[in-house]
């Protein structure tokens, strides 16, 4: 009986899904067609909004990248208001014999103090045992810790979670019966067997994710009788990029770390935010986008699959309010997502698309990383040097990184897989 009803809200979900989906897709006219994508000009990234060209990397750094990444800030993603009044940190539980014996594990609890309110989050770390200076992956996850492997000794989160059937998650709250249930998203034993530390983050303990701006981060900022950010003030995706620092404060502090080896990593819309947190922050070593889409890798003017008016009108709270002027309006953006990955550059930066994931508009992210690959070549570093999308399983492993998969929107094996051998290269990390 237990596991009819269990189907049956399985396909209730998907249903709901697939609604949605075809919601979306009803609600708005999304194109999947290449011979439809419009006319666009792609914003030259060595050229100043004023018209002046950039020829060597100090120009980048002082001229271009900060009108960029100013625009991305006041327009796109939204700024931070102000500095935090203190963090601190607590570990909260630590085991020597992990993962079967073969892994460090520690749980650190950071807590963010603002105008006398504060958020706590925690971080679950997994590192190799019997080396020291571990290069690290930072990256959230959707749905909590403790989904992330199957340890009992992994806290669960009491904070609001999307309910979700196939990971038994009701009424919003996280429990054991999850435990374990994305550790496929994960590759842990392959990381820590590859020497890399992992440490992740439920994204859901900076912001819950849903379009109320008053039960996060946000409200430690506001001012009296303020209840959202102000317009060009950030969204979630600029929170959970904050969160990311945060998290990167506390991995520098600790000494098993290697500080000049973490690389920030997401998925989807935790891909966006990645993006974003190394764009923000130049103390992460480079970053991963794993199938980031639509306000994160892929091209907006192609406007193909998701566009800036679809994500905006389904996920109001996650760009700044400025963002929304660009609804149905891409020609009207003097920059476009490229130019957010050049925000990494010249730190090594991998993007990766699978081929039945056409909402994230594979083709977009690719030309998107090709666009990009001008920046770093004025920084002598390897780009991505031919604009034909790859073949399905043939990664193109240079500073500026690509791979298409095939499959569906997820994080599997072989995504990780590429990762870990493009790390070593990247980082000179001896296997
Ligand atoms: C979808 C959204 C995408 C992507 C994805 C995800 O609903 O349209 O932009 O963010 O969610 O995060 O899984």
């Amino acid at each position: 009986m237990g596991l009819k009803i269990m189907y049956m809200k399985v396909f209730v979900q998907c249903s709901i899904a697939f609604f949605l989906c075809a919601m979306s897709s009803a609600q708005f006219d999304i194109n999947y067609e290449e011979t439809e994508v419009p006319e666009f000009k792609v914003p030259e990234p060595l050229t100043t909004f004023s018209g002046e060209r950039i020829s060597i990397p100090q120009e980048w750094d002082t001229k271009r990248r900060p009108e960029v990444y100013e625009f991305f800030e006041r327009k796109v993603y939204g700024k931070v208001p102000g500095p935090l009044d203190k963090v601190t940190f607590k570990t909260l539980e630590e085991g020597n014999n992990a993962l079967g014996g073969k892994a460090l594990r520690k749980q650190v609890e950071i807590t963010l103090l603002k105008n006398g309110k504060s958020i706590r989050f925690t971080l679950l770390i997994y590192l190799p045992k019997g080396v020291s200076y571990i290069p690290i992956f930072l990256g959230y996850n959707f749905h909590g810790n403790h989904t992330v492997t199957a340890e009992d000794e992994v806290l669960i989160s009491n904070a609001w979670s999307m309910n979700n059937a196939s990971l038994n998650i009701d009424n919003h709250k996280l429990t054991a019966a999850s435990r374990g249930g994305r550790a496929h998203r994960w590759a842990v034993d392959n990381i820590i067997e590859k020497g890399f530390g992992l440490a992740t983050i439920y994204y859901g303990e900076i912001d819950p994710d849903k379009s109320d701006m008053n039960d996060g981060i946000h409200a430690l900022f506001y001012e009296k009788g303020q209840e959202r950010p102000k317009r060009d003030e950030w969204g979630s995706l600029s929170a959970w990029a904050f969160g990311y620092s945060k998290a990167l404060d506390y991995l520098l502090t600790d000494d098993a770390i290697d500080p000049t080896k973490v690389i920030v990593f997401g998925h989807s819309r935790l891909g966006k935010a990645a993006l974003w947190a190394a764009a923000s922050d130049q103390r992460f070593a480079g970053a991963i986008s794993n199938n980031s889409g639509c306000g994160g890798a892929a091209l907006s003017k192609r406007r193909f699959g998701e566009t800036i008016n679809v994500i905006n009108t389904q996920f109001p709270h996650w760009f700044c309010h400025n963002f929304k002027g660009y609804n149905n309006n891409e020609e009207a953006l003097p920059v476009d997502q490229h130019l957010l990955l050049a925000l990494v550059a010249p730190r090594p930066l991998y993007v990766a698309s699978a081929k039945e994931d056409q909402w994230a508009d594979p083709q977009g992210e690719f030309l998107s990383a090709y666009h990009t690959s001008k920046v770093y070549e004025l920084f002598h570093k390897k780009g991505i040097s031919e604009a034909q999308l790859p073949e399905i399983q043939q990664p193109i492993q240079n500073t500026v990184a690509y791979h298409l998969r095939a499959g569906k929107h997820d994080v599997t094996e072989y995504d990780w897989e590429q990762y870990l051998i493009w790390a070593h290269k990247m980082f000179n990390i001896n296997p």
